[in-house]
This record gives C-alpha cells, sequence and structure tokens, in this order.
C-alpha cells in the first residue's frame, strides 16, 4: 500500500499551521513557547483521511528564518508539499529559501496555497498569483496549482482536498522491500516503556522484534513497539511516519538527526562524494575548503567543501565535491542533501550523494571526476562494478560490497557473477566466503609480481625464490586466507608468471645459474656430504678450505633451498636424498619392529649417536615420530 506524507513550506506567519489546522481539525503547535509567542519552533506532526480514505502523515514546519534547521529535517521525507503564500504578504525570504530547499532535495509533488485570501481583494489576489506564477517557473511546481484559501473562513479548502487526493495518487511507491533506514526526528521517553523515537522511515520495514543499529554511534537496539498515527500496529514501512519503542537503548545516547536501520548495513564516514549545484542566489563564489553546513535526513553537520573538478564554483554552476565531515554521516547512494553557509547562515546549495563512504580525493584529478561521473550516471552494474575495483585492495565480501553501495541491491549476486562471466571481475572461492577483485587490480598485482621478483632475483641469484610468506605480505595483504590466496597463486601460474618449488615462489622463466667459481664450489659441497653421508662434515671446516667465504655461504644456502641439501639442525646437514631415505627406513623399522632406540637407529645408519639423535629429534618435531621412554614410535 502507497503512503503519502504532506508536508508545509513557507514564510513566517503565512498561515501554515493554521491551514494544518483547518484541514485536520488538529494543533501542531504543542510546545508552551509556540503557543505564547504564536510561532512555530519545531517540527510539528499530525495526520488525517483524505477524501478517497487515504490516511495521510502531515508534518508542520516553522517559517522563521533561525529554525531553517528544524525545517529541513522536516522536508527530507515529504511526498507532496504545500508551498503556503500569504496573500497579503506575497513572496517573502523563505518563501524563496524554502522553495530552494524543496528543489534541492528533489521533491516532486506539490501546490502553492494563497492563504489569507479573506484579507485581500481581487485584484490584489490576481497580482499575487502573477507574481507567483513568475516565481515558480523552472521549479518543480511549475504546473502545478496555485489554490487561494481563507483558513478563517473555510473558503477554498474543498480545493485543497481536492488537490492532495489527486497528487496522492501520483507519488512514487517506496522501497518497502530493502533495507530498514530512517532518520531521528523527535526521541523522548515514556514512563514504563522507556525510550521512544519517531521519524519518516525512508526504506524498507520495521517489525516489533527487530533488531537494529543506530547510527552513526553504532548501538543496538531491540523494538519493543510500533506505531503509526497514534495506533500500534506489528509493522511499518517506508512512507510511513512511525513511533518505535525500543529496548536496550537510553534517551541519552540518541538524539535528532541520528539513523536508525538494520544492522551492519549503513557505514559511517567522515567524507562524501557528491554533485553538487550552487544556487544562483549565492552572492559569491564558493572557495575550496569553504566551511559549509550540511543537511542530510534530519542530520546538521559542518563540512569543509573540497571542489574536485574547478577552482570554484560559481553561483549557478553545478561541480562535483568531496565534503569532509567534522562528525560521521550515515547516507546511502542517490541521498539528497543541502548546505547553507555557515554565517550568515542561508541556503546556497545542494545536490545528490554519488559517494557515501568516499575515499580521500585529490582536487582537479581526472580518473577520479571520471569516476564519480560512471557512479552518478547510475548503471548498476557500472556502479557495482566500479565499487568492486576501488575495494578490491580489500579483497570485499558480498557484505562489504554491499555496504559500500550504499543501497540496497537486491540483484547483487547476480550482477556480480555477470560480471565475472564478463570477466570484468575475478571470484575467489572459499566455502562460506566468496571475495571478489576487479581484473584491473588483478593486472596490477600482475605487474607487482613481476617487478619484485626480478628485483629478488637480481638481488638472491642463487634463492629459488621468494617466501610464499613474503609474497604474501609484499604482494597481497597479510590477512588474506590461505585458501584465497591459493587461489591467487594459482592464477599467477596460469598467467605463466610465476612457478613454485616448496616454500619459494620464482618467475617462470627464472633458473639458479652458477657462476664458475660457484660451480666449482657447489661440486666441492656435495662430494663431501655424499662422501660423509650420515657422519656429514662441519660447515666451518667445509668453509675454511674454501678462499671465498660469501660465495660459499650463498652456494650453501642456495643448495638447501632448492633442496639439494637437507638441514636437519644447525650441527647437521645431509644430502636430501640421503635424509629421505634415512626417514623411510626407520618408519620401515618401526612399522615391524613397534619401536625404535637411539642405538639401534644409530647403527642402521652406520653414524654416531650424536647425529642419530638429531635426526630423530628432529622428525619428532615434524610429528612422524615420538619418543616414548627410551624409543621411538610413530607419532
Ligand atoms: N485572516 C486570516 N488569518 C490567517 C489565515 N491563516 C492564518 N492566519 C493567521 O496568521 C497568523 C499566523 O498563522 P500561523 O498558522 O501560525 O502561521 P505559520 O505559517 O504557521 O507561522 P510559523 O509556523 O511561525 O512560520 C495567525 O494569527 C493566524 O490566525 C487566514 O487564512 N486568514
Ligand atoms: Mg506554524
Amino acid at each position: 500500500m502507497k503512503h503519502i506524507i504532506i508536508g508545509t513550506a513557507g514564510h513566517i506567519d503565512h498561515g501554515k499551521t493554521t491551514l494544518i489546522k483547518a484541514l485536520t481539525g488538529r494543533e501542531t503547535d504543542t510546545l508552551k513557547e509556540e503557543k505564547s509567542r504564536g510561532i512555530s519552533i519545531n517540527l510539528g506532526f499530525t495526520f488525517f483521511d483524505l477524501p478517497s480514505g487515504k490516511r495521510a502523515g502531515i508534518i508542520d514546519v516553522p517559517g522563521h528564518e533561525k529554525f531553517v534547521k528544524n525545517m529541513l529535517a522536516g522536508v527530507s521525507g515529504i511526498d507532496i508539499v504545500m508551498l503556503v503564500i500569504a496573500a497579503d504578504e506575497g513572496i517573502m525570504p523563505q518563501t524563496k529559501e524554502h522553495l530552494e530547499i524543496l528543489q534541492l532535495l528533489n521533491i516532486k509533488n506539490g501546490a502553492v496555497v494563497l492563504t489569507k485570501k479573506d484579507m485581500v481583494d481581487d485584484e490584489w489576489l490576481e497580482m499575487i498569483k502573477e507574481e507567483v506564477r513568475e516565481k515558480i517557473q523552472g521549479t518543480f511546481l511549475e504546473n502545478s496549482p496555485i489554490l487561494p484559501v481563507s483558513s478563517r473562513t473555510g473558503e477554498g479548502m474543498d480545493k485543497v482536498m481536492e488537490y492532495l487526493d489527486k497528487a496522492s495518487e501520483e507519488v512514487e511507491a517506496k522501497d518497502t522491500i530493502g533495507h530498514f533506514r530512517m532518520p531521528v526526528d523527535r526521541v523522548f521517553s515514556i514512563s514504563g516503556f522507556g525510550t521512544v523515537v519517531t521519524g519518516t522511515i525512508y526504506g524498507g520495514r520495521i517489525t516489533i522484534g527487530d533488531i537494529i543499529e543506530i547510527y552513526p554511534q553504532r548501538i543496538k537496539g531491540k523494538i519493543r513497539n510500533v506505531q503509526v498515527h497514534d495506533k500500534d500496529v506489528n509493522f511499518a514501512e517506508a512512507g510511513q511516519r512511525c513511533a518505535l519503542n525500543i529496548s536496550g537503548i537510553k534517551t541519552e545516547e540518541i538524539s535528532r538527526g541520528d539513523v536508525i536501520a538494520k544492522e551492519g548495513i549503513l557505514e559511517p564516514s567522515l567524507m562524501i562524494d557528491c554533485s553538487m549545484y550552487y544556487l544562483k542566489s549565492a552572492d559569491k563564489p564558493l572557495n575550496n575548503r569553504q566551511r559549509v553546513r550540511l543537511y542530510h535526513g534530519t542530520d546538521e553537520i559542518l563540512c569543509r567543501v573540497v571542489i574536485l573538478d574547478r577552482e570554484e564554483i560559481n553561483p549557478g554552476e553545478s561541480a562535483y565535491v568531496q565534503l569532509r565531515l567534522e562528525k560521521p554521516i550515515s547516507a546511502q547512494r542517490n541521498d539528497r542533501y543541502v548546505i547553507r553557509s555557515y554565517s550568515p547562515m542561508v541556503t546556497i546549495g545542494g545536490g545528490a550523494i554519488i559517494e557515501p563512504v568516499a575515499r580521500k580525493a585529490k582536487r582537479l584529478n581526472k580518473e577520479y571526476i571520471e569516476e564519480l561521473k560512471i557512479k552518478e550516471s547510475g548503471s548498476v552494474n557500472s556502479i557495482i562494478e566500479s565499487t568492486v575495483d576501488k575495494l578490491s585492495k580489500d579483497y570485499p565480501g558480498n557484505n562489504e560490497i554491499l555496504k559500500a553501495l550504499g543501497k540496497n541491491e537486491e540483484k547483487l549476486p547476480e550482477i556480480l557473477e555477470n560480471l565475472v562471466q564478463e570477466k570484468k571481475i575475478i571470484c575467489l572461492q572459499s566455502g562460506d566466503k566468496n571475495i571478489y577483485i576487479h581484473n584491473k587490480f588483478f593486472m596490477k598485482k600482475l605487474e607487482e609480481t613481476e617487478a619484485l621478483l626480478k628485483e629478488f632475483h637480481k638481488n638472491n641469484p642463487l634463492k629459488p625464490g621468494i617466501s610464499k610468506e613474503e609474497f604474501k605480505n609484499k604482494i597481497f595483504t597479510k590477512s588474506l586466507k590461505q585458501k584465497n590466496y591459493d587461489e591467487l597463486l594459482k592464477l599467477l601460474i596460469e598467467e605463466n608468471l610465476i612457478k613454485i618449488t616448496g616454500n619459494s615462489i620464482a618467475l617462470d622463466s627464472f633458473q639458479v645459474v652458477y657462476s664458475k667459481e660457484q660451480q666449482e664450489i657447489k661440486n666441492y659441497i656435495l662430494k663431501e656430504y655424499t662422501e660423509g653421508a650420515y657422519a656429514p662434515p662441519k660447515v666451518e671446516d667445509l668453509s675454511s678450505k674454501v678462499k671465498n667465504k660469501k660465495e660459499f655461504k650463498a652456494v650453501l644456502e642456495s643448495l638447501i633451498e632448492q633442496g639439494e641439501l637437507y638441514k636437519v639442525s644447525e650441527d647437521c646437514i645431509l644430502k636430501s636424498d640421503y635424509f629421505i631415505k634415512a626417514k623411510e627406513d626407520l618408519i620401515e623399522f618401526i612399522e615391524k619392529n613397534g619401536a625404535v632406540t637411539a642405538g639401534e637407529f644409530r647403527d642402521m645408519l652406520n653414524t654416531s649417536r650424536k647425529y642419530a639423535v638429531a635426526i630423530l629429534e628432529h622428525l619428532d618435531s615434524l610429528k612422524i615420530t615420538k619418543r616414548v621412554e627410551d624409543t621411538r614410535v610413530l607419532a
């Protein structure tokens, strides 16, 4: 079912609250101060039934220039606006400012209601009508009716009703399937019930028992009760005003401006990228890094405008900007916002949020602006693709991508799958959680791999390669899951870029090449270890007979790393095939005899007790054997 919220707008004292009372029979100025001063200060809320039977929520806003902040908190969720202009006064400063705000927030439906008809004659009324008609040229109200009324006599009210009824048919249905999201406009406590918050639901549905999260402070609570238009209901959905009784949250922990949403779906951010229209009515250009006030949902946040695509913004121009905020915002892509100058507080511009969780942007960077244009153009596939591109370095899963999109995307898995098919992104599968990286990112990793390994081989010509661990940390990230890392390695091998020997990664084309001198040393070392067998020579003794100690060390290490020699312990290096044979013989012996003593093993190898024990201890550490009293059994 379609839900409707009707709002007022217009200059102070022009008769907004009186109009609502005439339409609904209810008073929305409830504060003592509002009554004594005869002006609205905060937002007024009520509801009424349209002639067609539809129940509409009503938000009445204050007109006073000091309370534009409250007005902004009220109008961002409305479907139909009544721009109220008193016939005796005509267009006044906040008539213009409110109209500009409505325009910036992309409100689509509304009419002008000319109040206080009873106070002017027909000639005057016609003149004001003309003035108004001219003023609304080029705005969303251009083709809307101008409805003269008297709230005092009731004249013209029927036409207003008729209009609202018709307009409510034209209001677009809201996204009730997506994630629940509601900016908070009031917080209070009811004794015996605890914290109650009210707001206009922007998206999704909220049901008793739901767990919600309050942003940006990220406190969780449980919905104890839901009310719509003063009645208890089981659920409320997008487009409705509702009151939520939340357990687990104190009233002090929440205030106007916060957002209540499904847990985990929003990501508060201190930077957002936006398109911005700078109003013609602004009196001077907007400077880079100018401090302004940002209005989004029901929130007001101070921020600086970093202009991305030009030096300054002249009145009447549109630009791409990055807003650097002094407090985190909890926004979604395509949300509208308004900015006002810091002082004096005047509305100067606004637009749409293109990237709700932005990375720090450099100014005048073509690539960055191109990326924003793609996001702004909004083809879902290209948005998702560029999101994966941006997030690739963090190896995102479905949830991270969803969060960064800042918008509920029902078709995400399907679109990701298509992008994988189109070879635009790569999916690394790992049981419970798939990870997605962009092809461009993978290409970059190929280049980095090549550069890293070239450099490594140059510096370590006798090493078979870089260790898997070091490679992972340098090219990918430490926190990458083993399974995903293995998959990436497989892809690098498929590209014929790398090869893996044991624990070493090398360029596919790499070969250890020994110089003549190194070759001689290598032959000497291998000969000695072959002859030594299980009573191998000491490294110092071998080294003492070689002139070039540095080369000796390098060749010895390379033989170990390449697997020709095997390091059992600091004092015991064996030829690898000897070690393997000793291990196999030992296993066979134990399998036959149940156990082996160090003495028996020493005799098998025809060596000294010292080396026999060193090998046994090493096999213990590999969990091949284990010690039971004076013998070894299989582990
Ligand atoms: N004669 C006459 N007086 C009206 C009419 N509508 C409003 N008024 C009077 O105008 C004054 C201001 O009306 P409000 O409804 O409080 O004006 P508002 O636009 O809500 O003012 P703020 O909320 O403070 O911006 C009150 O004294 C009303 O009685 C009308 O149609 N005819
Ligand atoms: Mg009022």
